[in-house]
C-alpha cells in the first residue's frame, strides 16, 4: 500500500445490487413475457404486493415506481398540498424534501437526534405552526424514528406522520416491523437498496381508504371499475421490476446475514483504529444492516471525513458521503433559509461533516471488508504521524 498500488484493481461500490436466483428471475420474466401483460396492476406485481405487505405487518401495500413518487402519492392521499408545510429532518437523501417540494408542500427541517440520525422530537414540536399540515420522519439508515413519540405528537395536533422508510424493509421498531407505523410507510426498491425491484417502491399502511386513494393516484386517479375518481399521477410498477422484486426478496434473509456478518467484520477491524468508530445499528431491533456507516472525528484521526474519502477513492473504494451536504444545504432550500431551515441545526450540521458510509452488501465479502480497514487504519496511522495522506496516493 505504501509503495503507491492501488489495493482495490476495480471498482469497490457502496450500492451494489443483491440479486437473488437469476433463474427465477428469468423465469419470471418470461412468464411476463408469455402473458403480455407488462404493467398496470399485473399478477407479479400483486404478488410482490402481497410478500412486502406479509413483511411489513400491513393490511396494504402499494407498490410504485419509486419511493420518490410514493412519498408525493402517500402525501396527497393525507391531503398535503400545494403551500402545506411538511416538518422532515434534514439529515436524508435529496428524494425526502424533493418529493414533497414537487408536489408544492414546504419542506420545513428539523434537526436529528445525533445517537439515531432521526428526527429530533422536541424540535419538531418546536417548529410546529398554523401551516404545519404533516410531518414526515426518515428511518435514516433503517434506524427506527422516535416513533412512539412522534405519534402522540402528530395526533396531539391533529396532523398526519408519515414515514420515509426507503431504508428499513426488514427493520423492526420495539419488535414490531417497520411499514405499519403512522398513516403510511414508504419502502424503496431502488437498485442499491436491500430488496430491489431495479427501480421501484411502496406504500404500505393499514388505513383502507388511503390504500384505496393511493391505488387510484398511481394510476391516473382511476378506480378499480375505471372510473376517474380525482386527480393522479403514473407512478404504477412493471411486471419486470416486480419479477426482480420478488426475486430479491426471496433472498432478502440471505442478504441480511452477509450485510450483518460485514456489518461486524466492520466494526472488528476499525475498533481500534483512532477517530473512527461504525455508527450503530438499533439495539435490540432486527435491521438488514444494509448501511454500514463510519463517522470520522476530525482531531482524533488525523484527517477529515473528505480527505479519508478521497483516499478510499484513490484506492478504487468508491465510499459515499451519505448525507451530506444536509438537505438544508442544499438547493433549492439554501436559498430560502426564512421557509425551510428557520432555525439553526447544529447536530444535523456536525453529523454531515463526519458519516461516510462504505462498501457492503452480496458483493462484498471479509477480503473486502480487510482491504478498505486496511486502508484506513493506514491513512489515519499515517495522517496521525504527520504524513498527511502522501504515502497512500497511487503512482499510477
Ligand atoms: N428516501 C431516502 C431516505 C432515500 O435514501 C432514497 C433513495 C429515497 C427516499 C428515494 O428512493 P427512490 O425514489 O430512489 O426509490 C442513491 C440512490 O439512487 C437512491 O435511491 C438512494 N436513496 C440514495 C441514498 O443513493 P446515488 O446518486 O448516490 O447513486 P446511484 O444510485 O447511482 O449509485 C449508488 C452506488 O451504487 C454507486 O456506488 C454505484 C452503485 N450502483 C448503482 C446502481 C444504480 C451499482 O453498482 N449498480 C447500480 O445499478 O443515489
Amino acid at each position: 500500500m505504501t509503495g503507491g498500488a492501488r489495493v482495490f484493481d476495480e471498482p469497490l461500490h457502496v450500492g451494489r445490487p443483491n440479486v437473488g436466483d437469476r433463474a427465477r428471475l428469468r423465469e419470471r420474466i418470461d412468464g411476463a413475457l408469455d402473458r403480455l401483460w407488462f404493467t398496470n396492476n399485473g399478477p407479479l406485481v400483486r404478488e410482490f404486493e402481497e410478500r412486502v405487505a406479509e413483511l411489513a405487518g400491513t393490511r396494504h401495500c402499494v407498490a410504485v415506481s419509486n419511493a420518490t413518487t410514493g412519498i408525493q402519492v402517500a402525501a396527497k392521499a393525507v391531503g398535503i398540498g400545494i403551500g402545506d408545510e411538511v416538518i422532515v429532518p434534514s439529515f436524508t437523501w435529496v428524494a425526502t424534501p424533493h418529493a414533497l417540494d414537487w408536489i408544492g408542500a414546504v419542506p420545513v427541517f428539523c434537526d436529528v437526534d445525533e445517537a439515531t440520525g432521526t428526527a429530533d422530537v422536541a424540535h419538531v414540536e418546536k417548529l410546529i405552526g398554523p401551516r404545519t399540515r404533516g410531518i414526515l420522519g426518515v428511518h435514516v439508515f433503517g434506524h427506527p424514528c422516535r416513533i412512539d413519540e412522534l405519534t402522540a405528537l402528530a395526533d396531539r395536533h391533529g396532523i398526519p406522520l408519515l414515514f420515509d422508510a426507503a431504508h428499513a424493509l426488514g427493520c423492526t421498531y420495539r419488535g414490531k416491523p417497520i411499514g405499519g407505523f403512522g398513516a403510511a410507510e414508504i419502502f424503496s426498491f431502488q437498485a442499491t437498496k436491500f430488496v430491489n425491484s431495479f427501480e421501484g417502491g411502496a406504500i404500505v399502511t393499514d388505513d383502507d381508504e388511503l390504500a384505496d386513494r393511493a391505488r387510484a393516484m398511481r394510476h391516473q386517479g382511476l378506480n378499480p371499475d375505471h372510473e376517474i375518481t380525482g386527480s393522479g399521477t403514473v407512478a404504477r410498477m412493471h411486471e419486470i421490476s416486480a419479477a426482480m422484486g420478488l426475486t430479491s426478496l426471496e433472498a432478502a434473509d440471505t442478504f441480511t446475514e452477509v450485510n450483518r456478518r460485514n456489518h461486524r467484520l466492520y466494526e472488528e477491524e476499525l475498533s481500534d483504529v483512532p477517530g473512527i468508530r461504525v455508527r450503530r445499528q438499533a439495539a435490540g431491533e432486527l435491521t438488514n444492516c444494509q448501511y454500514v456507516v463510519i463517522e470520522v472525528d476530525a482531531p482524533r484521526a488525523g484527517l477529515d471525513r473528505d480527505t479519508l474519502n478521497s483516499v478510499l477513492h484513490r484506492h478504487n473504494v468508491l465510499a459515499r458521503p451519505y448525507f451530506s451536504p444536509g438537505c438544508h444545504d442544499s438547493e433549492p432550500y439554501r436559498s430560502d433559509p426564512a421557509r425551510h431551515a428557520p432555525d439553526p441545526l447544529p447536530r444535523t450540521e456536525a453529523l454531515t461533516r463526519r458519516v461516510l458510509s462504505l462498501p457492503t452488501g452480496m458483493a462484498v465479502g471479509p477480503a473486502e471488508v480487510a482491504g478498505v480497514c486496511a486502508v484506513i487504519r493506514e491513512a489515519v496511522s499515517a495522517a496521525r504521524s504527520g504524513a498527511a495522506d502522501g504515502i497512500l496516493i497511487p503512482t499510477a
